[in-house]
């Protein structure tokens, strides 16, 4: 039978909202591990523990050909020299891939091939398509003043796995240098 909660959402580009769901908040005390600049992020944590971004999720189901989408938002803002992240993940399912749609606000993606280590970076703003292949950790970075806002649409039983990331990080970290976002590898930060 057709669901229509499930066959249609209305979402505020510019808020980062969906009607009707609660979105997942995450402050800065969830990113702990995720700066290389350790400093910085306690100084950080010593002045508070604002919501860094939130994500609100549909989920229609999760049968075998199911998707499952969400709604990020990024404050603005850097803990040293580098750009309010979300946490980063791998897919448990390493197959799925995922496309990311930008909104509102300007940023950017962070990707890392799990296999190789290759890492490059796509900028996500309205009018942009990222696609994010299988096997990739993936992380996304307001590199902007003002809100980023996008889509992620991924297959219902992709899974998140934090766990890689929170052992090893992401092998190369994006500061702003002269005003622009530059990738970096974090051991020669
Ligand atoms: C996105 C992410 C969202 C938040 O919907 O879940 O950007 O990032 P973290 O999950 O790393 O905290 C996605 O990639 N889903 O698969
Ligand atoms: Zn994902």
């Amino acid at each position: 039978m057709l669901n229509s909660a499930a066959l249609l959402s209305c979402f505020d580009p510019g808020l980062g909202t969906i009607a009707g769901v609660v979105p997942v908040k995450r402050c800065l005390s969830d990113l702990r591990g995720c700066f290389a600049d350790a400093t910085a992020y306690e100084q950080a944590r010593a002045a508070g523990n604002p919501v860094i971004y939130t994500v609100a999720g549909v989920e229609p189901g999760g049968g075998e050909g199911d998707l499952h989408y969400g709604v990020g938002l990024i404050r603005p803002g850097r803990v040293g020299a580098e750009y309010f992240m979300t946490k980063g993940h791998l897919h448990a399912w390493r197959a799925a891939a995922e496309v990311y749609i930008g909104l509102s606000g300007r940023g950017v993606m962070l990707l890392e091939d799990e296999v190789t280590g290759e890492s490059r970076t796509a900028p996500l703003e309205p009018h942009r398509v990222v696609y994010v292949p299988g096997g990739t950790a993936h992380r996304t970075m307001n590199t902007g003043d003002a809100p980023l806002t996008y889509v992620g649409i991924y297959p219902a039983k992709a899974g998140h796995d934090y766990g890689a990331i929170a052992r090893n990080n992401f092998r190369c970290v994006v500061v702003e240098r002269d005003g622009r976002p530059v990738m970096v590898e974090r051991n020669q930060l």
